[in-house]
């Protein structure tokens, strides 16, 4: 197997090397400076045709999604540890969190980055700030009536803390973790403590 990553620092991608690092698995990761127009290159359009992160690659195979790439690394690579299969009890509740992550979270997320932080002050529009700070609630009230006080979302770690941990951290990184629970926030506290974080937040360029 050829397995390549080009990661961007605090990028989805970072999912990626997280996961990677969980499952013990080797690929090369080429970590570039987080530019965004860079992204618009035509270097790297004809890596990502829509110029977005990430972008990985299994010999002439190519993703484009995070949460595909993590489930693909594991069932494909990994003998599926981290992840649960149609026989396992939490079978539907595994689903459920790492579409979660992304396709649950991500919309209103991406929204609260733009509103508190990634817009110029005088382009950001106060209804859609409270908008995306009540949703993003919303989704971050569902996790927190999830968890115990210990522990992850399912019974051990698994790939679903790798989806939602780091919508937690773009989140926290955003300067909004007062929107999350006491839970949660011990949860991420928990997540970031871990080897395989540690090792994908040393990628840098
Ligand atoms: N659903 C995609 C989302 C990809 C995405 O929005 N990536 C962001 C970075 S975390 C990006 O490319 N932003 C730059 C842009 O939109 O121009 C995934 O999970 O991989």
């Amino acid at each position: 197997m050829t397995l390549k990553l080009i990661h961007f620092p605090n990028a989805r991608s970072l999912r990626i090397a997280w996961a990677l690092a969980e499952l013990g698995l080797d690929a090369e990761i080429e970590t570039r400076a987080f530019d965004l127009s860079s992204l618009k290159s035509e270097e790297y359009l004809a890596l990502h045709p829509m110029g977005k992160i990430p972008v990985f690659f299994d010999g002439d195979e190519r993703i484009i999604e995070s949460v595909a790439v993590i489930e693909y690394l594991a069932n494909k690579y990994a003998e599926g540890r981290l992840t649960r299969q149609p026989d396992d009890a939490d079978y539907a509740s595994y689903l459920q969190w790492l579409h979660f992550g992304e396709a649950g979270m991500g919309g209103y997320v991406n929204m609260l980055i733009a509103q508190t932080a990634l817009l110029p002050e005088d382009q950001r529009i106060p209804a859609m700030k409270l908008w995306a700070e009540k949703e993003t609630k919303n989704c971050l009230n569902f996790i927190e009536s999830h968890l115990g006080d210990d522990g992850y979302l399912l019974g051990g770690f698994s790939l679903v803390d790798i989806a939602v941990g780091y919508a937690l951290f773009l989140i926290k990184i955003t300067r909004n973790g007062k929107l999350m629970g006491p839970k949660t926030a011990a949860y991420f506290d928990r997540l970031t403590a871990r080897d395989g974080w540690k090792t994908a937040q040393n990628h840098q360029p």
